[in-house]
Parts: C-alpha cells; sequence; structure tokens
C-alpha cells in the first residue's frame, strides 16, 4: 500500500528519500496561506527563491517582489508575507517573485521530489481530494522556524493523515504523532495555536489577523505545484 509520512523540520529531510515522492509543503504561518490566497485570487505565477538577493534579481526583470524576514517585510520590495497582501486587487495576472523565512528555503530543499505541491488549511479540503487518487508515496514536509519543529505546520501534517490515512499508510511515528495533535486541536484551532511561538511572533508584530485567517479550513480550491522554477495551480 502506499504510504504518507511527514517530516517535522527541513533540518530532517536529509533522512526521507524524496525519489518518486510527493512532497507537500506547508508553511500554514504564513508563506504557503499566501501563495494559496495569491491563486485563488487569480495570480499568475510564483516563483519562490531563498535569497533577498535572488529576489531583487527578479524584481529587477519585472516580477512584483514579495520578501519576508522575521515576520516582517524586507527593506526595498513591493510586499511582505501577509495572506491580505495576496488577496489585493494589484495581484492579480500577476508574477511574483518570494523570499521568506523558512516557507521558500522548505520547497527549495524539495528540488528532488517527483511533484511537489503547496498546502495550507486554506485548501486542505482540494489538496485532500487530489492526493486520495495519487499512485505515489506522500511527505508532508512542515517548514517549521528556522530548523526547529513548529505547531502550526505539524497541525496541518496531522489533518492531511488523517483525512487520507484510509487511503495511505503511515510511513513511521510521526504522522501517527501529528495526527493525534489534530484531533485534540481541531474543534479549536486557533485557540490551541494561540500559545505556539509563532502565534505569538505575530501577535507581537500586530497581525493576529493573519493567524485568524490562515486557520480557515479549505475556502480555496487551489492547488499550487511547482513547474520549473514557478509554482503554477492546477485549477
Ligand atoms: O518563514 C516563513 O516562511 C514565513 O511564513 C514566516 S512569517 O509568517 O512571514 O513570519
Amino acid at each position: 500500500m502506499k504510504n504518507i509520512d511527514v517530516c517535522l523540520s527541513p533540518e530532517l529531510l536529509h533522512q526521507y528519500d524524496l525519489n518518486n515522492k510527493i512532497v507537500v509543503v506547508v508553511d500554514v504561518l504564513r508563506a504557503t496561506s499566501c501563495m494559496v490566497s495569491g491563486f485563488a485570487n487569480g495570480v499568475k505565477e510564483i516563483v519562490p527563491v531563498s535569497t533577498l538577493e535572488e529576489c531583487k534579481i527578479l524584481q529587477n526583470e519585472g516580477y512584483l517582489a514579495a520578501a519576508e524576514r522575521n515576520g516582517s517585510r524586507a527593506e526595498g520590495f513591493d510586499m511582505g508575507n501577509s495572506p491580505f497582501e495576496y488577496l489585493e486587487e494589484r495581484v492579480r495576472g500577476e508574477k511574483i517573485a518570494v523570499t521568506t523565512t523558512n516557507g521558500t528555503m522548505a520547497i527549495n530543499k524539495s528540488l528532488e521530489a517527483k511533484e511537489i505541491l503547496i498546502g495550507a488549511f486554506l485548501n486542505l479540503g482540494a489538496i485532500t481530494a487530489y492526493l486520495k487518487n495519487k499512485d505515489e508515496d506522500i511527505i508532508v514536509l512542515c517548514a517549521g522556524w528556522k530548523g526547529k519543529f513548529n505547531l502550526e505546520d505539524s497541525l496541518f501534517a496531522g489533518a492531511l493523515c488523517h483525512l487520507l490515512k484510509n487511503d495511505f499508510e503511515y510511513a513511521c511515528d510521526a504522522p501517527l504523532a501529528a495526527e493525534a495533535m489534530y484531533i485534540t486541536a481541531k474543534k479549536d484551532i486557533m485557540t490551541y495555536m494561540k500559545d505556539s511561538s509563532h502565534a505569538k511572533r505575530l501577535a507581537k508584530l500586530n497581525v493576529v489577523k493573519d493567524i485568524e485567517f490562515c486557520v480557515q479550513e479549505s475556502i480555496y480550491n487551489v492547488i499550487p505545484y511547482l513547474s520549473g522554477k514557478s509554482l503554477i495551480t492546477k485549477s
């Protein structure tokens, strides 16, 4: 039977064989939630890059450039990393270059995979429906925070495992642990996440509304995936 695994931090990715696997990269707060929101709002293409320098080069080539470091917009760029920026009229039909502290780096660490998808609570239903019919094994890669475990990405991983458990076997204990956490949290994810380190970090930056937005389940029907160097969407 095909299986599903969870990598709780990009620092653990070397333990996983990505060959012929589908990797779902998740950074609930906030990178992948922004990407999903952007595509739902009509963004044409998103290029995830790891450094500010690469993002600047693409900005000079005409891309809208979104850059976040430590939760704030980096100086000299067009956008930061709030889903509400990705819902603005001005991004529709545009190409966006983006670099964030953890999310874009996690995407770029997954390049050996057969397929790379972008997951968030916002598109949980669409991602689940798509994966159910796939024959490949799946790895959910949690972007975490600077190499460390985080609660919100692990909750998403648990939700996805829970929804796919009739179709995929759990490859190790990480899916079991993530699922148990999700089952405990699912009635009120916002309250469960309130004490998480990144929620506290974002609260200090006055962006609690971003957190409330990002924990909404399945409001968008888009499945962003990597094609060459760009993310585009399946629907
Ligand atoms: O690290 C990331 O990729 C970001 O999503 C972090 S933040 O939510 O913008 O602070």
